[in-house]
């Protein structure tokens, strides 16, 4: 025996589906369970280990060169798989060949390039929640902010036209249903897959693409020669899958949480300027990314745990978002904690390029609120979807006073 098997730890087994409905649904009684088994724990269903705690979630997320993204950051190893769409050359690529997309992508999402929409969005955000409010003490918050801000404004600004933007909620559902396994969620979407990815890919084209949005910026960056044409409209998609969902479940869930904690509303009122640190502690406390995967690129040992090489690894972001090692009160949605280290964006390499535009989206529509609404409150029972990876939602119904 070699003396890293001697020392080699044998990890709990669990034989629990973190993709069946009834834990996507209300995945906390898992992670604790993950959590307090051990800091690995190999899931037989899918052979697969798996990172619950704070500590080996991040420490997974920073070291790339261990755990690579280029075999897929979904279940799927591409060592042996095929991908349903061509990789990402950002999510999906590890250093050096994910270097110039990246480079390109953070430029243009950087916050100085966001400053000119500030101005337009809090406008959108007024007139909206003037729309709800006029019709209505009562709506479904889902539909009315957290979909249609972010339909409206992100897309603005990509550039892409105002035709056919229902197709892409139904395009993200499916593409991060396809990071998890190839389970009924995957299955009962299949046919609409070339429908809708042709969609997708035609509005990544030069020419679907408004010439002052993101979109264009990132064709005018393959212009340059910072990217290949073949690139180009491949990063236009990754705006488009990774931009929509994220932020309209990221709201939903912002919202439910000042709904369910009215102290929290009273101050975001007095101190407004609270809203983007309170989006992330919404961002920790519920974690609209669930999970993402790596693959281990040689042997290594986690925790004195073998994760063999090739293999892939399970990060529970939610998990670590709420370990009580790391986080007082853990549970408590309080917009007075400092969440920064919250790895619901991830963390190193790959962390989520688009935060900057998350949070000023979320600035814009919860500031937008705090200057009319005095109190909000649930109308009734909000309803969630079961997405492999995102903590979805269907419906939050609210009152506001
Ligand atoms: C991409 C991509 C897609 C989905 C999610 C994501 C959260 C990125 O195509 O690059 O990051």
């Amino acid at each position: 025996m070699t003396k890293a098997l001697e020392r080699a730890v044998v990890p709990p087994t669990s034989h629990a589906d973190p993709f069946a409905h009834d834990v996507l649904l209300d995945p906390e009684p898992l992670h604790q369970d993950l959590r307090e088994a051990a800091p690995v724990v190999y899931l037989s269903r899918y052979d697969v280990h798996a990172l619950a705690r704070y500590e080996q979630v991040h420490a997974a997320l920073i070291d790339w060169q261990h755990f690579e993204s280029g075999s897929g950051v979904g279940l799927a190893n591409f060592r042996h798989e095929k991908s349903w769409r061509q990789p990402s050359p950002l999510l999906e690529a590890d250093p050096p060949r994910h270097d110039a997309p990246r480079r390109v992508l953070r430029e243009i999402l950087a916050p100085p390039a966001l400053r000119r929409l500030r101005e337009t969005w809090s406008v959108v955000a007024d007139e909206l929640v003037d729309q709800a409010l006029a019709g209505s003490t009562e709506f479904d918050a889902f539909t009315a902010f957290a979909e249609a801000f972010p339909l409206r404004v992100f897309l603005d600004a990509l550039g892409i036209g105002p035709d056919g933007r229902e197709n892409l909620l139904p395009y993200g559902n499916m593409a991060f249903n396809a990071f998890g396994p190839h389970n009924d969620l995957v299955t009962s979407d299949a046919h609409r897959l070339a429908e809708l990815s042709g969609w997708v890919t035609a509005q990544c084209t030069r020419e679907a693409l408004r010439e002052d949005g993101f979109g264009a910026r990132i064709w005018a960056a393959a212009d340059r020669g910072e990217l290949t044409y073949e690139q180009a409209p491949l990063m236009v998609r990754s705006l488009l899958t990774a931009g929509v969902d994220t932020t309209v479940h990221g709201l939903a869930a912002c919202l439910y949480a000042f709904a369910t904690h009215p102290e929290e509303w009273q101050r975001l009122r007095e101190r407004p300027e609270l809203a983007r640190v309170a989006f992330d502690e919404a961002v920790r406390w519920q974690s609209p990314v669930q999970t993402f995967f790596r693959t281990a690129t040689t042997d290594v040992t986690v925790a004195g745990t073998l994760i063999p090489a090739h293999t892939k690894i399970l990060m529970f972001l939610g998990a670590a978002n709420r370990d009580p090692a790391h986080w007082h009160h853990p549970d408590r949605f309080d917009i007075t904690r400092d969440p920064s280290g919250h790895v619901g964006f991830g963390m190193g390499l790959h962390q989520c390029i688009g935060q900057h535009v998350a949070r000023l989206e979320a600035e814009a529509l919860l500031t937008a609120l705090a200057r009319r609404v005095t109190r909000l409150e649930l109308a009734g029972t909000p309803h969630r979807h079961p997405n492999n990876t995102l903590r979805s939602w269907a419906s939050l119904p609210l009152r506001v006073h």
